[in-house]
């Protein structure tokens, strides 16, 4: 690899590690697997190229370029990625101090993608169509397939030292088998409601329903609540199925909202498959898990399963209008 090649090698992976790992944040059923297979490759053959990266540095350094403070800090939070990337997917450690793995892998990610935009304004390498050259395209395929060994060199030292990354699910996370070890998870600043579940009543579409009534629907869904901060469990839910609450709907979307405020949008044709669950594994759901009545979602990330319903409307906006991942 010349220098060229690897910095160029090494901007278009980074680039790619974040729109696949924002990717592989909205997968929850199976065909979305190999986003996440595609994001570890990517980020296994940025470090295949280090050992040339450490070379270029090293040059750098010696001639005493203007940024150096912004490369050694980028060094150090791409490790951090890395690092943390292969710790979440070996599953031997969930935290680091105060922080989750997801949330350290996320933020150095972050970090360094900001960093990558100042060391490349500091020292561009202006692509070119000579670029593209079938030399050069072959080192790349090379490098590619150099991260898809290492990929598989990981896997496999999972699954010789009975690692948990050898039984994690294809989003990469891990099981939470025992109902009473579910945490009460926030997707940001959201605290833990604490609700009356004989007064508490959800707005559907207009007509108050108590809980109580929810609960007289005897709907349940063997489902699993997958998040993102990379746990899962499979478990029973019951309540009432949202087409059963709504009657036929002729809007566009159906707009689940937390009293916190926090809501999602999901298209009309999706109402039979989501659930207003009141029960969680036969006894009525816990405060910390959205009690008493939260909504499950089978197929999609937990960030979808909006906890402490308030109210279920519809409305004519499209169902993506929304931020791909909330902001509140
Ligand atoms: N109102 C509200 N609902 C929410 C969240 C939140 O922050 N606020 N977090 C979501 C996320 S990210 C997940 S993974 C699940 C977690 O559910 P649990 O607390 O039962 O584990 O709730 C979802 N529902
Ligand atoms: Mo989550």
């Amino acid at each position: 690899m010349t220098s060229r090649q690897t910095n160029l090698a090494l901007l278009g992976l980074a680039v790619a590690a974040v729109v696949s790992g924002f990717a592989a944040f909205s997968i929850g059923t199976e065909m979305g697997r190999w986003v996440v297979v595609a994001h570890g490759v990517i980020g296994l053959a940025m470090l295949v190229l280090s050992p040339w990266k450490s070379m270029i540095a090293r040059r750098g350094l010696a001639r005493e370029k203007p940024g150096r403070g912004i490369s050694m800090v980028l060094s150090v939070t791409a490790l951090i990625t890395i690092v943390s990337g292969l710790t979440l997917v070996s599953g031997i450690a969930d935290r680091a101090g105060p922080l989750t793995m997801t949330q350290v892998h996320v933020g150095a990610g972050l970090a360094s993608l900001v960093l990558v935009a100042v060391h490349y304004a500091q020292r561009p390498v202006k692509p070119r169509v000579g670029d593209l050259s079938r030399r050069s395209l072959i080192r790349f395929a090379a490098v590619l397939g150099a991260g898809s060994v290492a990929y598989l060199l990981t896997e496999g030292v999972w699954a010789l030292t009975g690692a948990p990354g050898s039984r994690r699910r294809f989003t990469g996370s891990h099981e939470i088998s025992d109902v009473s070890l579910i945490p009460a998870t926030q997707w940001l600043n959201d605290r833990v409601q604490h609700l009356d579940a004989s007064t508490h009543v959800v707005m559907v579409a207009g007509t108050g329903y108590r809980v109580e009534e929810i609960s007289t629907f005897g709907d349940s869904v063997t489902a699993t609540l997958d998040c993102t901060g990379g746990w899962y469990s499979t478990q029973e839910w019951s309540g009432a199925r949202l087409d059963r609450l709504l009657g036929r709907v002729s809007a566009e979307s159906i707009v689940v909202r937390s009293v916190t405020g926090y809501w999602r949008r999901f298209p009309r044709s999706h109402g039979s498959g989501l659930l207003l669950a009141t029960h969680l594994a036969g006894a009525p759901l816990p405060d910390g898990n959205g009690g008493p009545v939260r909504l499950v979602a089978p197929g999609r990330r937990g960030f979808w399963w909006v906890k402490w319903v308030g109210a279920v409307n519809t409305d004519d906006l499209p169902p993506w209008w929304q931020l791909p991942l909330p902001l509140a």
